[in-house]
């Protein structure tokens, strides 16, 4: 009887964090509508940014993501009971699974939050050894516990037997390391009793959420004054109609923080237009700097993206941003399918971003610590087709994913064919044309001839790549064809007479 309790509590608590958070379809292409409509409360800006600051988040690749809060201490269970919730989400565990008095337990844990192996350095050596170029850390999440010592509310790691700012030890340590630091901030915050999920209606309700718009306010410029180093803010918990029925409040917050922290960047999830659309207004337009709603999924086309930038955020188990103790029960992703997201995303203009959820004491989970260093090996030899990488405007591959660079294509192959013949399909319109092909990873170069095939109404000509049968792989490997600008010489053939 328990175990179907504990079956349709999960169901549930998953049926509801799906749908409140959906505010757009991330399952094919985004809908304009036929006929313009009226926006005051849209983008602050329209069109991919230029500047530095997001060229250099563009340029990105890899990522990585850290969800850490007292939820760690508790790991996805309690008294050996898993909780149905997602493991950062275990505050909200109720019904008969459920500890007894588990909020009370739970609102207590900050007083033995006290990370003894917690070491900021150890962390980024590690995020550089895997090839991270930045890293968001949870400075707050849902329940409102602050990574950091906030003036503004008595619930933040000076009250714990740790005491120490985490936030400050990380920028630090991930700077020094030239990874950059973006800060996750919840803007659900469970601990503020003038939190509501629900658009306030009385006047009193209206004065209490003033408040709490005001405490986010200033959290938020406590972050930046704190944290200069920061480039951006991932907000998260966007989703309640209290936040959005405030667009006049959240408009005029961006445009403040922006202006205050000069190349800020801010992803699509921050706020709504004034007919409650999130992440893009209601023409369409994306609202923020990039999309940030490819969380644990991916887009299947390009052309989904519309060009904009994104960046998909992914964890390791099934769900589960926080320190899970017991993998044992799910699939965990392999480096090779994590190469497969990171690769998928690169060819589509994103940036994969891998999540780690460290313990209550400050460790990684070992499963984290093997795929970091798997990935980094891969890395190592094969970074050059993801950092400053993009889209490459070809047919999608059969043997894997393109991604470009200026002068240079780059294959990363997953399926090998089994005549190791690697065909490249290009427009007979392209501009940049193969001129040599070789190994990334080595350096050795591969024969490659020019095919015209000859198919009737063909726009493509071909370019072969020989894999030599004696190169094996067991990972994924990258082939690099250097391109030089010029013409494509094509034979014009008569056309097939039908
Ligand atoms: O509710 C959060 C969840 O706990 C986690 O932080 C993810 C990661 O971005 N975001 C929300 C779920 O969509």
């Amino acid at each position: 009887m328990k175990k179907r309790i504990y079956k349709v509590t999960a169901i549930l608590f998953w049926i509801v964090s799906c749908t409140s958070s959906q505010a757009q379809s991330w399952e094919g292409p985004k809908e304009k509508p036929n006929d313009h409509i009226d926006v005051k409360f849209g983008p602050l800006n329209k069109g991919k940014r230029t500047d530095a600051d997001m060229q250099r988040f563009r340029e990105y690749g890899l990522g990585q993501f850290i969800h850490w809060g007292v939820y760690a201490i508790a790991g996805g269970e309690w008294n050996g009971v898993k909780a149905p919730t997602a493991s950062e989400w275990i505050r909200v565990w109720s019904g008969n699974t459920a500890p007894p008095n588990w909020q009370q337990t739970y609102d207590n844990l900050y007083k033995q939050f006290n990370p003894k192996n917690f070491d900021a350095k150890r962390w980024a050596s590690q995020a550089k050894q895997m090839g991270a170029r930045y890293m968001i850390i949870t400075t707050k999440h849902h329940d409102g516990f602050c990574l950091w010592p906030s003036k503004y509310t008595g619930y933040t790691i000076a009250q714990t037997p740790y005491k120490k700012d985490i936030v400050k030890q990380l920028i630090d340590a991930y700077t020094a390391e030239g990874i950059d630091v973006y800060l996750y901030f919840s803007i659900i915050d469970w601990n503020n009793k003038d939190y509501r999920t629900s658009a306030p209606k009385t006047e009193e309700e209206k004065e209490s959420y003033n408040r709490f718009l005001t405490f986010t306010r200033n959290q938020l410029f406590e972050l930046m004054d704190n944290y200069p180093k920061m480039k951006g803010f991932w907000f998260d918990g966007t989703w309640d109609k209290a936040w959005i029925n405030a667009y006049e409040w959240t408009y005029q917050l961006e445009k403040d923080l922006r202006n205050a922290h000069p190349g800020l960047i801010i992803g699509s999830r921050f706020r709504n237009d004034e007919h409650g659309k999130r992440h893009f207004d209601s023409n369409g337009d994306l609202l923020g700097d990039y999309e940030q709603g490819w969380e644990r999924k991916l887009p299947a086309q390009y052309e989904w993206l519309n060009g904009n930038d994104w960046d998909c955020v992914m964890t390791i188990p099934p769900n589960g941003w926080g320190y899970i103790k017991d993998w044992s029960r799910f699939y965990t992703k392999t480096s090779y399918d994590l190469i497969d997201m990171l690769m998928h995303s690169v060819s589509m203009g994103g940036n994969f971003v891998l999540n780690f959820g460290p313990d209550g004491n400050g460790k990684m989970h070992t499963g984290e610590d093997k795929l970091a260093k798997e990935l980094g090996d891969w890395m190592k030899l094969n970074g050059e087709a993801v950092y400053g990488a993009t889209h490459a405007a070809l047919a999608p591959s059969p043997y894997g994913y393109y991604t470009q660079k200026v002068n240079a294509l780059y294959l990363t192959v997953f399926n090998r064919p089994v005549n190791n013949q690697i065909r490249l399909k290009i427009p007979r319109s392209a501009t940049q044309v193969p001129e040599a092909a070789s190994l990334l990873a080595n350096k050795t170069s591969l024969k490659m001839k020019f095919v015209d095939i000859g198919i009737d109404l063909d726009k493509n000509v071909y370019f072969d790549i020989t894999l030599p049968a004696s190169f094996m792989s067991k990972d994924p490997f990258v082939i690099k064809i250097d391109t030089k600008t010029g013409k494509i010489n094509a034979l014009e053939l008569e056309k097939a007479h039908m």
